[in-house]
């Protein structure tokens, strides 16, 4: 890991192998020690990369994270879903704590928008599926789902519109009336009017078109120049739209491939993929999640790890659901983005339980498999099959060395490892850049 960071021009791939999550904000921000560039390539301000330094947490949703860094150029690609009264927002957020933003921000003109309707319509379209019966995907009402679907219809508006006042007005006009028809019909929701939307979008152009950038020359230019790029995934591959648990889903692709068709780069350029896995399990939204524990009741496992672990959404605040790690479903994770090695996070979350359980598999229908079945409905139907590991005495908080963690820390990390069949190459063992442990 160290070493393929330290080589130049050698790029690095960042991923969540579980619903998100995991802490790949802060694994982000330790590595752009070497980086010259961090890429968002996928999903948009629905994330949040809480980062801790000195002390100080930021939480970070759509600017990739090493903007705390001074001198690290920040890309956002083209896969990703803009909402530019977001993004200003943001920015002015991190100018207001003293950092220097604009500068060193490049967004793609590629870009679809995020304008106020598609909110309209993601909130409307939830709550037609929970009166309609269907159930709530749980999203986090950003308007990323309706943002992405008007990009694949081919009638997105893109940031390189904002270039074009006329342009800009015909398409919008479009738009808007295709998702008022939506939302003043089946959606029963809140039709919205063409000129503010159009007036607002005007004046943010004038503050966005210094950062538009061709995102995947510039990043090519950076390895170029013997830098290394860091890609920055948002969500987590269990989350992916292709293969995660469908329907209970975001709307882009999360897994590491997406790095080079959401950010211009060839795939040739991802030398080394970090999948970021927390020591155990979080989901936030509905959908199946075969390792879940009871979160609420008070002196059980899942109350610890909800509150030990502080797990509430960093953008909606929502408690995340906890659960055991579900090493079956890691083993898919680690197939579908070529795993290079493994970052495990927030291991001190497990300190002072007496058992610890890891899912090695299911049973479904009668049938042992061992690694996450496609299908929702059947993924339902698992039933974990668990090992048991005894707890530790004393803690893992803030330990940078391998050797300094308990004997079964160590003995539950080595069985990770064995079942999923990838290495183990960091230890993330607190919030602050300073707690990691190094293996490779
Ligand atoms: P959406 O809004 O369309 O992307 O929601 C669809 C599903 O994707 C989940 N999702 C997330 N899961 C974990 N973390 C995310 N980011 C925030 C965080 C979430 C928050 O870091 O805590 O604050 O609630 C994220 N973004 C999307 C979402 O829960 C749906 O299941
Ligand atoms: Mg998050």
């Amino acid at each position: 890991m160290n070493k393929s960071m330290g080589v130049a021009g050698r790029n690095v791939v960042v991923v969540g192998t579980q619903w998100g999550d995991e802490g790949k904000g802060k694994v982000v921000d330790w590595l752009t020690d070497h980086a010259a560039g961090v890429v968002r390539f996928q999903g948009g301000h629905n994330a949040g990369h809480t980062l801790v330094i000195n002390g100080k947490k930021t939480a970070l949703q759509l600017i990739p994270s090493g903007i705390m860094r001074e001198g690290v150029a920040c890309f956002i690609g083209n896969g990703v879903v803009v909402d530019p009264t977001h993004l200003l927002l943001e920015i002015e957020r991190l100018e207001a704590a003293g950092l220097k933003v604009r500068d060193r921000l490049f967004i793609s003109e590629s870009c679809p928008l995020i304008l106020p309707f598609h909110v309209e319509v993601d909130r409307a379209r939830e709550a037609l599926r929970e009166s309609s019966g269907v159930g709530k995907i749980g999203t986090t009402g950003k308007g990323i789902g309706p943002a992405y679907e008007d990009k694949v219809a081919r009638r997105a508006l893109r940031v390189q519109d904002l270039k074009h006042p006329e342009r800009f007005a015909a398409k919008l006009k479009d738009l808007l009336a295709l998702h008022n028809f939506a939302l003043a019909g089946y959606l029963s929701g809140q039709t919205l009017s063409f000129e503010p939307i159009f007036e607002q979008a005007m004046k943010m152009a004038e503050q966005i078109r210094p950062m538009m950038a061709d995102v995947g020359v510039r990043v090519h230019a950076v390895n170029q120049a013997g830098g290394s790029v860091l890609f920055e995934g948002a969500q987590g591959t269990l989350l992916d739209i292709d293969h995660g648990t469908y329907p209970y889903v975001t709307s882009s692709n999360c897994v590491a491939g997406n790095a080079a068709a959401g950010s211009g780069v060839g795939p040739d350029k991802l030398h080394y993929i970090l999948g970021i896995t927390k020591a155990y399990t979080t989901r936030v939204g509905s959908g199946p999640f075969p390792t879940e524990l009871d979160i609420n009741a008070e002196g059980t496992v899942g109350h610890h790890l909800s509150t030990v672990g502080q797990e509430r959404g960093t953008v909606t605040g929502r408690a995340r659901r906890c659960g055991w790690l579900d090493a079956g479903a890691l083993k898919r994770s680690i197939l579908i983005n070529g795993i290079s090695g493994l970052c495990i996070t927030k291991l001190d979350v497990l300190d002072g339980l007496d058992e610890i359980r890891m899912g090695v598999g299911y049973m479904l229908r009668g049938e042992r498999i061992d690694i996450l079945p496609l299908d929702a409905d059947d993924i339902v139907a698992c039933e974990p099959i668990y090992e048991s590991f005894p707890g530790w005495e004393g803690t893992t908080a803030g330990v940078t060395r391998w050797d300094d963690l308990p004997e079964n820390a160590r003995r539950y990390l080595e069985r990770v490892q064995s079942f999923i069949g990838a290495p183990i190459d960091m230890v993330s063992t607190g919030p602050d850049r300073d707690h990691t442990i190094l293996l490779r």
